[in-house]
C-alpha cells in the first residue's frame, strides 16, 4: 500500500498547527499507527464536520439533545470495503476485526477501570483548563462555531471558565484522585510501560490521546499532569504510535 492507495481516509478536527489534537481522533489515530493501516488525513472545520459526512451518506447519531452533535469526528472511510463511519468506539471494534495483528485490547474489566478512575479524575481538571484554551488553536470559522455551541451548554462566555485562581483550586483539590489514578495505571509496571504491562490497550491510547490532545492546546496543562506518577510513562510508551499526526 502506498501514500496514494490508503486503506483508509481518517476525517479530523483541523486546528492552526494542523495536527491532530482531538482526544477522540487521537485514540483513532494511534490505533491505525500502531496496526500500520496506511491512512490519509482530511482535516476538517467544526461547522463543516456536519455537511461533509452527511453529504457521505454517514448515519448521524441518535442524539436525545440539542447539544449533542449529530454528526462528530473521528470518522473513517474503509476504501476497500467502501464502509464509512463514525465514532472513535464503532471505529476501534472496526479496526480490530479488520486489522488483527497486531491485537488490541479494547476491553477488559481492569482497563475499564483504569479509563474510569482517569476520565473521573482529569475530566475536571481538564475541563477547567483545556476548554477555556482550546478556541486559542482553533482557525477563525472554527471560533465562532466553538464559542457559540459552548457559551449556549455554559451559559457564560468561554472567558469567564478562565479564572486562574478557581483553576488552581480545581488541580488541589483533584490531586489526591488524579495520583490515585495514575498509580493504578502503573498496577502492571513490573511486567513492562503499558496498563496491561507488555502489550499496549486501547486504554492506553485513550490516556495518551488525552495528555497529547491537552500538550497541544497548551503545554503547561501536559506538564502539569505528567508531573503525577504514570501518566508520563503511559504516554512515552505510546509515542511510537504518535508517529503520524496529520
Ligand atoms: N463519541 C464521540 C465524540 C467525538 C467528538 O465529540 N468529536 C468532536 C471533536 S473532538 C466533534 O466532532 N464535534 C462536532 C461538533 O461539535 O459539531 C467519539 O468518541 O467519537
Amino acid at each position: 500500500m502506498t501514500e496514494s492507495s490508503p486503506e483508509i481516509v481518517l476525517y479530523d478536527l483541523a486546528c492552526t498547527k494542523n495536527v491532530c489534537f482531538s482526544p477522540a481522533v487521537l485514540r483513532t489515530r494511534l490505533m491505525l499507527n500502531y496496526k500500520h493501516v496506511a491512512y490519509e488525513t482530511i482535516f476538517l472545520e467544526f461547522p463543516d464536520i456536519e455537511q461533509t459526512l452527511k453529504e457521505l451518506g454517514v448515519a448521524p447519531h441518535d442524539t436525545r439533545s440539542d447539544s449533542e452533535p449529530r454528526y462528530t469526528v473521528p470518522a473513517i472511510h474503509h476504501v476497500p470495503s467502501s464502509t464509512y463511519l463514525m465514532d472513535s468506539h464503532a471505529i476501534a471494534e472496526f479496526l480490530e476485526s479488520t486489522y488483527p495483528t497486531p491485537p488490541l485490547t479494547l476491553v477488559s474489566s481492569f482497563i475499564n477501570q483504569v479509563s474510569c478512575k482517569a476520565r473521573s479524575a482529569l475530566g475536571p481538571a481538564f475541563r477547567s483548563s483545556v476548554t477555556p484554551r482550546e478556541i486559542r488553536i482553533l482557525p477563525p470559522r472554527s471560533q465562532v462555531y466553538f464559542r457559540q455551541k459552548r457559551e449556549a451548554l455554559l451559559g457564560h462566555r468561554l472567558e469567564d471558565l478562565l479564572d486562574l485562581d478557581r483553576e488552581e483550586r480545581t488541580w488541589n483539590d483533584l490531586a489526591d484522585e488524579i495520583r490515585a489514578a495514575g498509580e493504578f495505571m502503573l498496577t502492571n509496571k513490573a511486567n513492562g510501560p503499558f496498563v496491561l504491562g507488555a502489550q499496549p490497550s486501547y486504554t492506553d491510547f485513550f490516556i495518551a490521546g488525552s495528555l497529547h490532545s491537552a500538550r497541544m492546546v497548551d503545554e503547561g496543562i501536559f506538564e502539569r499532569c505528567t508531573k503525577f506518577p504514570g501518566y508520563k510513562e503511559i504516554y512515552e510508551a505510546c509515542r511510537p504510535y504518535m508517529d503520524k499526526m496529520d
